[in-house]
């Protein structure tokens, strides 16, 4: 097969949730020399959008979004070791949740991968994570940052709800605060009083170093 029939062959396989045949096309991909960035860029990513996509329209409906989730998740099993080896020095901690009402997970999961790999410390809080919760781990870790994403428009409401009880909790200016998610804006987080917000996993790891560099000159150690 050639590199752009794998990749392909991805795509279509992701999209009707054919999670052995993923697994398998990963696997070949990787022994063929396709880079774990380019299997995630080039075809999983964007066969999950036409997903939404699809379900937007009313072509799919949730077991089809699941089940395509599902062979995203077995690819991201292989490609986590691939992608957090960097063996970059530790540069900071990060308590990382999807908000509450929300059990999107993968985009997380993706920035927590990047994380890792770029020398972060994650404390990977999960889905559906109440307020009192990340308080209680911001308060247990002492983490540079807290990140909180959502991926309905329903749920981005608790970033204010998080930040609040950061700030009802009296650690709100202890800790950099990131948001992010597939409907969240610039404006938005802006708008509820977060430090930072990334569209994807590589913007947030950028910004995540930048935010602890400017921190950590302005407060003398
Ligand atoms: Co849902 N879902 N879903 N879903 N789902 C979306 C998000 C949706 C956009 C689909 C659509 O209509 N086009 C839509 C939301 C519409 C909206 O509110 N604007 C939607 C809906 C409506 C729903 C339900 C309400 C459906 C229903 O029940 N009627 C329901 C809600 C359940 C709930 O949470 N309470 C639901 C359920 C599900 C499944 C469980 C079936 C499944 C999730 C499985 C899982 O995650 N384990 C699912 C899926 C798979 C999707 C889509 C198809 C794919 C999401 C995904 O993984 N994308 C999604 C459509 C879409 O996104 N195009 C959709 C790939 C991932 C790599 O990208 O998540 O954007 P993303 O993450 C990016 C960035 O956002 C960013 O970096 C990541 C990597 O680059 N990022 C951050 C993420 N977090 C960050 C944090 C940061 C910084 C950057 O700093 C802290």
């Amino acid at each position: 097969m050639t590199h752009e029939e794998i990749l392909q062959g991805l795509y279509d396989f992701t999209l009707v949730g054919n999670a052995p045949e993923v697994r398998d096309l990963v696997n070949q991909g990787l022994e063929d020399g396709i880079g774990p960035e380019s299997l995630l860029y080039d075809a999983l990513i964007p066969s999950l959008e036409e997903v939404g996509a699809r379900f937007e329209r009313g072509d799919y409906f949730v077991p089809e979004m699941l089940i395509a989730a599902r062979a995203m998740q077995g690819a991201l099993d292989i490609l986590r070791p691939l992608l957090a080896e960097t063996g970059a020095k530790p540069v900071g901690t990060y308590v990382m949740g999807t908000v509450k009402g929300d059990v999107h997970d993968i985009g997380k999961n993706l920035v927590n991968i990047m994380l890792e790999g770029a020398g972060f410390t994650v404390f990977d809080l999960g889905v559906n994570v109440a307020p009192e919760t990340f308080v209680q781990q911001v308060q247990e870790h002492q983490p540079d940052v807290v990140g909180f994403s959502a991926f309905l428009t329903t749920t981005m409401p608790m970033f204010k709800a998080n930040i609040n009880a950061l700030v009802k909790a009296g650690i709100r200016d202890d800790v950099i605060v990131m948001v992010g998610g597939a409907p969240v804006t610039q404006e938005y987080a802006t708008a509820v009083g977060a430090d930072g917000y990334a569209a994807d996993a590589s913007t947030a790891v950028r910004l995540a170093k930048d935010l602890i560099a400017k921190r950590r000159a302005a407060v003398p150690a």
